[in-house]
């Protein structure tokens, strides 16, 4: 297969894998332990982990998006996370009115998730649209 082919043959796969509704399948093209984003979506919305593995979460859309815990939708050990790395989800809504905090086009952040439990998280300027996932980690 020459270059030109493959090319032509990895586009197929990504264009059908954005189209399909399966979060499986928006999973296996982003790559394992990565969450990718369109306009207003994390994809996948759900993602398993063991504990103390390291999360990407990688805008691939055009839009800027956060990457924002709820306070309340943590396990109770854990700490709080967010793009900006403020401490609290009231510092990072002021810090997003001040366009701080935000994930631009292309660019990704990290978190490791070190506590087992469920992790709930939200993009603050899509909260509305339904910008929102989960993480479970797993001991
Ligand atoms: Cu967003």
């Amino acid at each position: 297969m020459d270059r030109r082919t493959f090319l032509a043959a990895a586009g197929v796969g990504v264009s059908t894998a954005l189209a399909g509704c399966s979060d499986f399948f928006d999973a296996a093209a982003a790559g394992e332990n990565t969450v990718g984003m369109t306009i207003n979506r994390f994809r996948p919305e759900e993602l398993t982990v063991d504990a103390g593995t390291t999360v990407e979460f990688s805008n691939t859309s055009s839009h800027a998006h956060t990457v924002t815990a709820y306070e309340g939708g943590i396990p109770e050990e854990a700490e709080f996370f967010a793009t900006g790395d403020f401490e609290s989800e009231a510092a990072a809504r002021e810090g997003w009115n001040n366009q701080r905090g935000l994930l631009y086009e292309g660019e990704s952040w990290e978190y490791t998730f070190e506590i087992p439990g469920t992790y709930q998280y939200f993009c603050i300027p899509h909260e509305d649209s339904g910008m929102i996932g989960f993480i479970e980690v797993e001991e």
